[in-house]
């Protein structure tokens, strides 16, 4: 079989850039983009920074505070709230121009997607090299957006070289380099290896992907379980099978089930309520998504349907807050009830990725 050829692009410092997009001021200052909490001041966490904040330490996931600190001498330091609809729409136009240039797309996040494209390459890796330098060049025509791109045979080293070198990047990785790409990185830059499982290796003695594959397969899966463990080694040696497979994003996740009998009562439909939220719930932190708007939607006796929702003040991944504000809908719904409800249903929307928390899971 011919090579399959990979590209994982990713835009660079995402919500920080479309915040220069829209005030080109922001290009030389630090930039920080927060998200700040429900308990107001400074709570909360940066998002994510421009280069220029990163030079005095403000990286994602920071405390606010922290990152106030860290640029306390830099007057013309910009903190901004975020904007999860404006950063979509841009998010939205630019991965329109990229699905052109994809055999088979797919949608991981709003700042990041996988092509194939063997197709149109021929398994050439020349030829894909000057496919992404045109991608990259159209989504700057397109939505003056940088991006960085990682293009191998697989999606697994295609995203680490995409993080290789970052912004504005292209990193090729052809399968003859692939080994000696690999070697000399951290084990950490395996996507789903976090500071734990690092730790877990220091300890061993072991730091870089070529040491890691003195580890032989048994070893790695009765210390982390028989999936992890095949999934780092094989990792370690830049294998993954896992197919490019079609998938636009995603802009709602709903539930409905057809109630066991028909019914207008509080108790009886909070409690299906509370289970489809726990199952909505489950599915959302699998793919690592929060949430800003909350909807129930009742199927009448007579077909006909009824929906409430509500859109937080931030997004959130909190199961409680799900189910307090699914009741709370339920009950003001329940307020004017005349039909019994036959179907019950929950939704939630504005969705947002939470990224740098990779899950291992996920990338099975
Ligand atoms: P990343 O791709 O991890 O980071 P980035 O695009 O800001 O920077 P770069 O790729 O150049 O290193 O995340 C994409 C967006 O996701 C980011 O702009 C903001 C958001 N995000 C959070 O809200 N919280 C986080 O902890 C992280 C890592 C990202
Ligand atoms: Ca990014």
């Amino acid at each position: 079989m011919e090579n399959r050829v990979v590209f994982h692009i990713d835009f660079d410092y995402f919500f920080a850039q479309c915040e220069e997009l829209r005030n080109p001021e922001l290009k030389t200052k630090p930039v920080a983009v927060c998200v700040f909490s429900d308990r107001g001041g400074d709570s909360g966490a940066i998002a994510t920074a421009n280069y220029i904040a990163r030079k005095y330490g403000v990286k994602s996931g920071m405390p606010i505070k922290f990152a106030k600190k860290r640029l306390e001498s830099v007057h013309e330091a910009v903190f901004l709230p975020t904007d999860f609809e404006y950063y979509s729409e841009i998010s939205q136009k630019a991965m329109d121009t990229i699905k052109e240039f994809a055999d088979i797309f797919e949608y991981v996040g709003r700042d990041e997607a996988y092509l194939d494209v063997s197709k149109r390459t021929g398994g050439d890796f020349d030829k894909a090299a000057h496919l992404a330098q045109q991608l990259k060049n159209a989504v700057r025509n397109s939505s003056k957006l940088s991006c960085t791109a990682g293009v191998s045979t697989n999606k697994l080293v295609s995203k680490i070289a995409s993080n290789f070198k970052k912004p504005d990047g292209l990193t090729l990785v052809t399968p003859e380099k692939i080994e000696s790409f690999l070697d000399p990185l951290p084990i950490r830059t395996i996507p789903g290896i976090g500071k734990k499982t690092e730790e877990v290796f220091l300890e061993m003695g072991l730091e870089t992907i070529s040491q890691l594959k003195s580890l032989d397969v048994f070893t790695l899966n009765s210390q982390f379980g028989r999936k992890i463990g095949t999934y780092m080694y094989n990792a370690a040696r830049g294998v993954d099978n896992e197919p490019v497979s079609p998938r636009q994003e995603a802009t709602q996740y709903s539930r409905i089930i057809t109630l066991k009998q028909d019914s207008k009562d509080y108790n009886f439909l909070a409690e299906n309520l509370e289970k489809l939220c726990e199952d909505i719930h489950s599915s959302i932190m699998e793919e690592s998504i929060i949430f800003k708007s909350i909807g129930i939607q009742f199927v009448q006796s007579d077909l006909s349907n009824k929906t409430k929702s509500k859109t937080l003040k931030n997004p959130t991944s909190n199961l409680d807050e799900l189910k307090k504000t699914a009741l709370q809908l339920l009950r003001e719904a329940l307020e004017d009830q005349q039909l019994l409800v036959r179907r019950l249903g929950v939704r939630v929307s504005e969705l947002s990725k939470i990224s740098g928390q990779d899950n291992i899971t996920r990338y099975f």
